[in-house]
């Protein structure tokens, strides 16, 4: 299967889908998602923090940056039987990707004979496996990318106009550079954002724009709702509007079909129809477990009673493409709606 090479979505075009009357909306999220996934189905992926606080970052909504007082309790690099401990506990609850995440502006090359024995020995449990660990070098994603990573998480957080009120300490291309040596060494791409942190809906058609048309889109975009930490710049935010945050899913849901669109941060403060809602505009992947990195996420009881009356099942893990040979491909005709599977 081929890429298309030139940038498939506008931002009127993304303006369009974004301002159409919400049952459209959702009718058109639903049948894209329907052309490529099972609609009944959710990727659940458990988080763990292995490096907590201490961020020299300045990025405005996070508990662990060093710059803000949060209260938070910093703790090193932990050890590589914790994580496997942790995983395994993942594993046993129903999880079937483990996401390990760091508070690090990026890696030091002497951490990643480490990180390679965490990778390898959650692999060997039979599970998927994420890192998220800031900004990488073509020769770190090379060493992760061969001690067997299967995704590499870094956000664009919002659009590259907005960036700078919430960041200073790196700029977007470096986030750019970062996902093209991911990207390189063959890692699948994992790359959303935040909404909620006082953006413009121009922003976030921004950021949906720069993530449909990166030359293969993230196999897995993660929408985050701001979670507001005491403490951090953001802490005051306005809530943000449910139906807005629907419509962002759908729309990511319609620029990225083929996708898992993950309803990430954020999940404690939603209800159960807000949930429902974004799993009917197309998110397919949520966090699982009671902590994300620092902060709470639902108990897995509430998760698994929610998922019963939606009639949702875990998605099983599917065939590597890497050895599948199966590539995402951008198709041309997303926007038409289509009845498929119904
Ligand atoms: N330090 C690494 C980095 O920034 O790439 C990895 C960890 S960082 C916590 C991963 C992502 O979590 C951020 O890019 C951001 O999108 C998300 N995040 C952090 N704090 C958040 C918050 N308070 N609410 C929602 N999302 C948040
Ligand atoms: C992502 O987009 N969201 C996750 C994951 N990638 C690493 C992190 C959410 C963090 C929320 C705040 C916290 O728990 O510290
Ligand atoms: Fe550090 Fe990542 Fe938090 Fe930014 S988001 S302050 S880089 S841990």
């Amino acid at each position: 299967m081929s890429q298309s090479p030139s940038p498939a979505w506008n931002r009127e075009q993304v303006a369009d889908l974004y301002a159409l009357p919400f049952s459209d909306l959702l009718f058109q999220a639903q049948t894209a998602h329907r052309q490529y996934f099972d609609p009944n189905q959710v990727q659940v992926s458990t988080l763990l923090s292995i490096k907590t606080g201490a961020c020299p970052e300045d990025c405005a909504y996070c508990p662990q940056s060093t710059r803000f007082n949060t209260g938070l309790e910093k703790e090193p690099l932990i050890d590589v039987e914790e994580v496997l401990q942790k995983a395994q506990k993942a594993k046993d609850a129903g999880s079937t990707r483990f996401c390990m995440g760091a508070a690090w502006r990026s890696p030091k090359d002497r951490d990643i004979p480490k990180l390679a024995a965490m990778i390898s020995g959650v692999k060997e449990m039979g599970m998927e496996t994420c890192m998220t660990l800031g900004m990488l070098s073509q020769s770190q994603a090379q060493a992760l990318a061969e001690s067997g990573l299967d995704y590499y998480n870094h956000n664009l957080d919002t659009s590259p106009k907005y960036y700078k009120e919430i960041i200073t300490t790196r700029c977007y291309q470096d986030r750019l550079d970062t996902l093209a040596a991911v990207r390189e060494s063959g890692m699948k791409v994992c790359c959303g954002g935040i909404l909620g942190m006082g953006e413009a809906r121009q922003d976030r058609i921004g950021l949906l724009v720069e993530l449909a048309n990166m030359p293969t889109p993230p196999e897995s975009v993660p929408i985050n709702m701001l979670v507001k930490v005491a403490g951090t710049p953001l802490q005051d935010e306005d809530d943000f509007d449910p139906i807005e945050f629907v419509r962002c899913i759908a729309v990511a849901r319609i620029l990225m079909p083929q996708s898992h669109v993950r309803l990430s941060a954020g999940r404690e403060e939603m209800s159960e129809e807000l949930q429902a809602l974004c799993f009917a505009a197309g998110a397919n992947s949520i966090f699982y477990g009671e902590k994300l990195l620092t902060t709470g996420n639902p108990d897995t009881e509430k998760d698994m009673a929610l998922f019963a009356k939606l009639g949702i099942q875990p998605e099983p893990v599917k065939a590597d493409p890497k050895t599948t040979e199966i590539r995402l491909e951008r198709p041309t005709d997303s926007v038409e709606p289509q009845l498929a599977n119904v």
